[in-house]
């Protein structure tokens, strides 16, 4: 009887071990789970404490299992809406130029008042002055290269011109072929929606298999860091904040050495649309595009945003900022509003630049690549 308890005992306390042992490493494992979807690579100098404290474990993890897992499956927006179509969204864009073109149409000769006409449409659609004089010197050609003789025909020519105008742009966001994370500038004045677009192209990239980190050069308010830092997390991408006033150069270059020594792919840069000093924007941009290179990383994009609803104003600004940084493209955004469409034909005539993206909304998905002969038809048709 004795032998037999004897017997069991050693049975049970054999089955503790084993099972154990089995037990143990998946629970290390699970330990090394991030802590949170979002995490902040700031050095303690810049961050709140409970901030820094969540940094430093992260630290320590990153140093414990160097691989970075951005947890791509968590993502929210992964299972949202379908990406709205530019003929969906320029409703407005297309009513503003609809009543002329119709009037136009119906014209069965091509006098002085169908020309009048139509120089009068491009401008209140927002062509600007220069590109619509370009556009009719050119269709004036056409009418009598081509013999046309109504106003469909000539507005089937001002279609095709305006397509035309717009084609042959490489319109590709570019990424490093060095090594080093590529780097992607984002400037533009103040509420143009910079930091929403950094947020909606961190969405896109993170899904499409890059590993992300946003860098919140906007230091003006600390609201503007919270705005990135919450597209972050939504993105499932890294984050790297300075503090409220501090050197938007420092922050971005912090978030190239933070995204170069985790293997991150791509850093998405965000910068101020105004300053606390009397420091110069522009001067303070072309800093920060120089520092952001300076390191291990590539700036491959610098791109201007642009509010489409500004019309014509959008264009000045565009110039000043080319003349401080070289501009690769052009991101439009809320075209979907009472934006009426023909800065677009400004952009690429008289800058030469690229639009790129297109804002169509404010949200995760309302984000879209510029293309011409869709943005030529949802405008007319
Ligand atoms: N309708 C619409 N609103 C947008 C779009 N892009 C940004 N916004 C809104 O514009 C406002 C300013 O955007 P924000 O990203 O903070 O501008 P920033 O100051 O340049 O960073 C916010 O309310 C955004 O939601 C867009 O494409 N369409
Ligand atoms: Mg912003």
């Amino acid at each position: 009887m004795t032998v037999i308890l004897i017997i069991v005992a050693v049975v049970v306390v054999l089955g503790l071990i084993v099972g154990f042992g089995f037990i143990a490493p998946r629970n290390r494992r699970g330990s090394l789970e991030p802590p949170s979807k979002h995490r902040s690579l700031v050095d303690d100098r810049v961050v709140p404490p409970e901030e820094a404290e969540r940094a430093s474990l992260v630290e320590a993890e990153v140093a414990a299992d160097l691989e970075i897992r951005i947890p791509v499956e968590d993502v929210v927006v992964d299972a949202v809406a379908e990406r709205p179509r530019f003929r969906d969204r320029l409703g407005k864009a297309r009513a503003a130029l609809s009543g002329a073109m119709g009037s136009i149409a119906s014209r069965s000769k091509i006098d002085a008042e169908t020309w009048d006409e139509l120089e009068e449409a491009l401008i209140l659609a927002d062509v600007g002055v220069g590109s619509t004089q370009d556009l009719l010197d050119h269709l004036r050609a056409r009418v009598k290269a081509d013999g046309l003789s109504n106003g469909e025909e000539l507005l089937g020519a001002l279609k095709a011109e305006m397509a035309d105008r717009l084609s042959g742009f490489d319109r590709e966001l570019k990424l490093s072929s060095e090594s080093g994370p590529s780097v992607w500038l984002f400037v533009g004045v103040n509420g143009v929606g910079k930091t929403t677009t950094i947020g909606k192209v961190g969405v896109r990239e993170v899904r499409e298999g890059q590993t992300v980190l946003m860098a919140a050069g906007d230091t003006f308010r600390a609201a503007a860091a919270e705005q990135l830092g919450m597209w972050a997390e939504r993105a499932g991408a890294e984050f790297v904040r300075g503090n409220e006033g501090g050197d938007p150069s420092a922050v971005i270059f912090d978030g190239v050495e933070a995204a170069s020594a985790r293997n991150i792919d791509l850093v998405l840069a965000d910068t101020a649309g105004r300053l606390h000093n009397n420091v110069n924007l522009m001067e303070e941009l072309s800093k920060v595009r120089r520092v952001a290179d300076k390191g291990a990383g590539n700036v491959t994009e610098v791109l201007l945003v642009i509010d489409a609803t500004t019309g014509q104003n959008g264009l000045v600004q565009a110039k000043q900022f080319t003349d401080a940084v070289e501009l690769t493209g052009v991101v439009l955004t809320k075209l979907d509003g009472s934006a009426k469409g023909g800065i677009v034909v400004a952009i690429h005539d008289q800058l030469g630049i690229p639009v790129k993206l297109v804002g169509l909304g404010e949200g995760a998905e309302d984000l879209v690549s510029f293309d011409a002969q869709e943005f030529v038809e949802a405008l007319f048709a």
